[in-house]
């Protein structure tokens, strides 16, 4: 058969115009924010990958949802139209609503870590890992060796190590574990997923040893995807199908719904023990808000309870979505870029380690390449190495992550093909110059969460 095209399985009802600017427009942003892409004001960027969070396009239908939402301080109708939604999609009972998912991480961690307790894990998330530590506990990496290797063609570099995992067990014992923290599609290593087989037997390691198995099931949708490609025996599921399973392997989740959920703002924590709940919504009360609406407003919540059901509906808009990223990753690979492979869900990660081999990590190579891309025509990406991997708190020295990576994340159903053409082309042209890439340092350095706010300037 010959050839055929696909395209997105929606069409555009409203535009929003974007600025152009010069290369001398840049200069002068790039060196206002500090060379850090999270300083610079939106309008100066002309192609925005800083994330895929919240920055997603609502459905007319999500649209409608705005106002019908019900905006009562106690027993919303909103909140229960969200609560059906998250039972039939993730299959969890108990729905505890945050402002977006470091809310419910929060609540999470507060509930279930002590002082001095170890959660395993499939590689940090930032403000995972900082809930983790602030509730007193300690993260501990236990993703497979080739999550770390940017060339492994692994399917499943976000599975969890049986073997790391055990040893934690035995080095700490089982009560000092309350939890394995299992990220669904791992952000930081690329967007890659772990397979059903890894989430079926991870639960049932910990349920042998009375551990719980939390998922971050903010990317849960992507990975389902991968599954059904990539896993023997689910090519004939849907994805709706193959969702609710990976759940069935866990006792609750948290989620950021600004990624898969397809809104601008939202999360929540869900789970099947009451008991569990109960303790979170005492939390909840005094940090977010009343139990029926937590950190959302009755709109907020009707629009999610919509997201979370169109991103099910058919198995077209996912694919769609990872489609639209693999187009970009197959034309960075076609160009000798060094890429994270395989492509991930949410977006390209440049291996900024191998494109700018004469920075040392000290140097901030994946600061100095986002910067550096800013420049070439106006994209913006996000550093992904060690400036976000931040400092050992027992230490102070910097951890220091295997994966030094520039990610370019892709919003859900923003930007057309031709805006990946651009970024693709802007990328060759950095790569060409890239010996000319100076490296950075610090002129201000927050203590925690430091990539946020973090201010340097280039090295001479
Ligand atoms: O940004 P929040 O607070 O809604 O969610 C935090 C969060 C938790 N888990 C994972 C895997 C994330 O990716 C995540 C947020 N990610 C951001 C902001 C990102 O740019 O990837």
């Amino acid at each position: 058969m010959p050839h055929r095209s696909w395209a997105e399985p929606y069409k555009i009802k409203m535009v929003e115009p974007i600025r152009m600017t010069t290369r001398e427009d840049r200069e002068q942003a790039i060196a206002a924010a500090g060379y850090n892409s999270f300083l610079l004001k939106s309008e100066d960027v002309y192609i925005d990958l800083l994330t895929d969070s919240g920055t997603s396009a609502m459905s007319d239908y999500q649209w409608a949802g705005l106002m019908l939402g019900d905006e009562a301080y106690a027993g919303s109708r909103s909140f229960y139209h969200l609560v059906d939604a998250v039972r039939e999609t993730y299959g969890y009972e108990e729905l505890i609503p945050t402002h977006q998912g470091r809310g419910a991480e929060h609540i999470l961690s507060q509930i279930l870590i002590k002082q001095g307790d170890v959660v395993p894990g499939n590689m940090y998330f930032t403000t995972t890992r900082f809930h983790q530590e602030y509730a007193g506990g300690s993260f501990v990496d236990v993703i497979i060796d080739e999550a770390h290797e940017p060339d492994s063609e692994h399917p499943f570099k976000g599975n969890i190590d049986l073997v790391k995992l055990q040893a934690i067990v035995d080095e700490y014992g089982a009560d000092r574990v309350p939890y394995v923290s299992f990220e669904t599609n791992v952000n930081l290593a690329g967007g890659q997923p772990a397979s059903m087989a890894n989430f079926r037997e991870v639960y049932e390691f910990c349920s042998r040893y009375g551990i719980l198995v939390m998922l971050d099931a903010t990317r849960a949708l992507e990975n389902a995807y991968f599954i059904q490609q990539r896993e023997g025996g689910y090519h004939d599921k849907s994805i709706k199908e193959i969702l609710a399973e990976i759940c069935s392997y866990s006792h609750g989740a948290t989620v950021s719904s600004k990624k898969d959920n397809l809104v601008n703002i939202g999360g929540f924590l869900a789970v099947r023990d009451p008991e569990l709940a109960r303790r979170a919504r005492a939390l909840l009360v005094a940090f977010e808000g009343l139990h029926t609406y937590g950190g959302m407003s009755g709109r907020d919540m009707e629009a999610l309870a919509r997201g979370i059901r169109e991103m099910v509906e058919t198995d077209d808009h996912v694919a769609a979505r990872v489609g639209q990223v693999l187009y970009l990753g197959e034309k960075l690979i076609k160009a000798g870029i060094p890429i994270v492979r395989p492509v991930g869900g949410h977006g390209i990660f440049l291996d900024a380690a191998a494109i700018l081999s004469h920075l040392p990590q000290e140097h901030f190579p994946a600061q100095a390449l986002t910067a550096t891309l800013y420049l070439d025509a106006g994209v913006r990406g996000m550093e992904r190495g060690i400036v976000s991997a931040g400092r050992d708190p027992s230490t102070g020295d910097h951890h220091y992550p295997r994966l030094e990576l520039v990610r370019l994340a892709i919003p859900r159903r923003v930007y057309t093909q031709a805006h990946m053409d651009v970024v693709a082309e802007s990328v060759v042209s950095v790569y060409e110059e890239r010996e000319r890439v100076k490296g950075l340092r610090f002129t201000y350095e927050p203590p925690e969460l430091r990539f946020f706010q973090a201010r340097f300037e280039p090295l001479d």
